[in-house]
Parts: structure tokens; C-alpha cells; sequence
């Protein structure tokens, strides 16, 4: 019986591939070539599935142009590079990779909170620069983390898992804004309380993103926002690029506006706006808080148990438009 044959879009783990082959003719991109959208609809022509990672666009156009394509598979949680609906519309399946990655993504959010306010990458530039003369009482003195109030805007599982650090682990107030309210029990498991956005904005000392990147989302953070923010406070962004205006932000920033920011997450990244890299009350990390080998692991099994849950058993994991199947 001839398998399947799939698509693997970005370089993943040998062991990821090698499982992928015992149920499928894989093309893979184990060297990472960057494709342009033409290489990568040319790349579908006859494939049953795709593994993606947040990079790919997945829309009506490409859909249309690869007519055997059933399943993409997202090795992500976010699915922003997913048109969903024009899946839906064409009876092709969308998986992401949610929940193997909550608490290693919360706690780099933390990491990068921490790092932010108490402005660790700022002096330790100035350290390896040679520049540590002598001690001062008021050298790279930041924020308080600990006590302090913690704002969190998107209240799923990864930022569930970042109030629980601050309230938990940091006696911190958090306060959260989300689309829904969470029920009373998992308010008083992250000993959190519901405001509104701009309660969050003007009493958070550290102001933490972790929602979903979609039209409506788009510059949740802008110069209004900012402007609302305390002088003291500092923002931190694991969401998506596109959350933050970006350009609004380097300003606030050099205007000292707001304390300070930590972004692991960029509008077209890889690219980094200019202003930004020219700042030094930013940390700044290339997507990467998710990175850990056993959750990057994780996400890309999970990805690859998708297709092999859909095309060769007819069941996924984690269908994002679960309608679709058996519907083709
Ligand atoms: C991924 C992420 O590493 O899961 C997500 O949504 O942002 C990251 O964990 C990235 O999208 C590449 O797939």
C-alpha cells in the first residue's frame, strides 16, 4: 500500500522525522531553506499533510492551489499563520500544540520579567564592556518584583501559569484582563482578580501579554496604552509580534515613559525594530520561550502525533476545526 505522503516545512528533531517516515513518504527541509511562498505551494503539490511551525501561511490561495492537502499541523500553540476558516471552508483539518508548553512558556515569562525589571542584561553589558569601575548605591537599581502588582492581559493556561509564579512564588497582587472571566475556582488557584484593561494598565507594575495574536488583538498595547502605564512599570511581551505597536513602544521607552521592557516576540520578526536595538531599557530574545529541549520535543511529537492521528487513524489530538473530520 503506498503511504501517505507528507511535508515537513522547517528543520525539526532527526528522531521527529524518523517517526514521521515509519508511516509516510516525508519531504522534509532538514537544511532550513527559507521558501518563498511559490517553493513552498510547488513543495505541497500531492502532499496529504504539512508540519508547520508558526512560520508558514496557510490561506484560501495556498488551499486552493494544493487540493490534496488535508491536515496542517502547527508545531505551536499560537495558529495566527493559520486561516482557519478557509480550512474549515475546504474540509482541511488545523492542529496546533497547546499544553506541553504552558509552564516552560510562563516560566520564561517570568524569567523575562525578572530580567526586565532588575535590569540584568543592561548591566552585564556594561560589565563585559569594561565599564565596572566601582561600586554605587544606585547602580542598575530597577523594580521591585516581589509584592509588587502584576497585570496580566489573556488569561489562558500560559498566563494562569504566570500569575500563579507571582502570586505563589512572589506574594505578588495580580490582576488580569481577559476576553472571559475565569470561573471563581481558578481565580482563587491564581489568586487572581478580574479589571478592566485600563484599571490593569494604570495600577500594574509589571504589565505581562500572553494573548492570542488576531485582528481584534492587534496593538492591544499602543501610545494610548503606554501613556496609561506608571513611569515605573515595565511591560513584557511572550505573546505574538503585532500585540505591541512596536514603533509606539521605542519611544515610550527613550522617553523613559514607561521603566522598562522585555519582548521575546517582534511586528515581522525576525526583523527587530530599528528603534528598539537602540534602546537600553529592553531586553530583548528571539522567540524563544518556549525553548527548552524536552518542551520543543514535546511540541514537535505532539505536531507529528496530529498526522499521524488524522491520516492514518482518522483521529488527532488537537483539532482546531474538529468539524472537518470525515467530512472529506
Ligand atoms: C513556537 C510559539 O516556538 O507555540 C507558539 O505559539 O510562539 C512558540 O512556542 C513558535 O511559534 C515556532 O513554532
Amino acid at each position: 500500500m503506498t503511504q501517505p505522503r507528507i511535508l515537513v516545512a522547517r528543520a525539526v528533531f532527526p528522531e521527529t522525522l524518523e517517526r514521521l517516515a515509519r508511516h509516510f513518504e516525508v519531504e522534509s527541509n532538514q537544511s532550513d531553506e527559507s521558501w518563498d511562498r511559490a517553493q513552498l505551494i510547488q513543495k505541497l503539490q500531492g502532499k496529504a499533510g504539512v508540519f508547520t511551525t508558526g512560520s508558514e501561511r496557510i490561506d484560501a490561495e495556498l488551499l486552493a492551489a494544493c487540493p490534496q492537502l488535508r491536515i496542517c499541523a502547527n508545531m505551536a500553540v499560537g495558529y495566527n499563520n493559520f486561516d482557519v476558516e478557509a480550512m474549515t471552508a475546504r474540509g482541511v483539518l488545523a492542529t496546533n500544540a497547546p499544553d506541553v508548553l504552558t509552564e516552560t512558556t510562563a516560566d520564561f515569562g517570568f524569567a523575562l520579567l525578572m530580567a526586565t525589571a532588575r535590569r540584568i542584561s543592561e548591566s552585564e553589558h556594561f560589565l563585559r564592556a569594561g565599564q565596572w569601575k566601582k561600586w554605587s548605591y544606585d547602580m542598575f537599581a530597577g523594580a521591585e518584583v516581589h509584592g509588587s502588582t502584576l497585570g496580566i492581559i489573556g488569561m489562558g493556561r500560559i498566563g494562569q501559569g504566570v500569575a500563579k509564579r507571582g502570586a505563589h512564588g512572589f506574594g505578588m497582587k495580580v490582576v488580569y484582563h481577559n476576553r472571559s472571566r475565569l470561573s471563581p475556582e481558578l481565580e482563587a488557584e491564581c489568586k487572581a482578580r478580574y479589571v478592566g484593561k485600563e484599571e490593569l494598565l494604570k495600577t500594574a507594575d509589571h504589565v505581562v501579554l500572553v494573548v492570542p495574536y488576531t485582528p481584534a488583538s492587534h496593538h492591544t498595547i499602543g501610545a494610548a496604552e503606554l501613556a496609561l502605564m506608571k513611569p515605573t512599570a515595565t511591560l513584557i511581551n511572550i505573546a505574538r509580534g503585532g500585540i505591541v505597536d512596536d514603533a509606539a513602544l521605542a519611544v515610550a521607552l527613550k522617553e523613559r515613559r514607561i521603566a522598562a521592557a522585555g519582548l521575546d516576540v517582534f511586528e515581522g520578526e525576525p526583523k527587530v525594530h530599528p528603534e528598539l536595538l537602540t534602546v537600553p531599557n529592553v531586553v530583548l530574545t528571539p522567540h524563544i520561550a518556549s525553548a527548552t529541549v524536552p518542551t520543543r520535543r514535546a511540541m514537535a511529537d505532539l505536531a507529528a502525533d496530529n498526522l499521524i492521528g488524522y491520516l492514518v487513524n482518522g483521529q488527532p489530538l488537537t483539532p482546531l476545526n474538529p468539524s472537518v473530520i470525515g467530512a472529506r
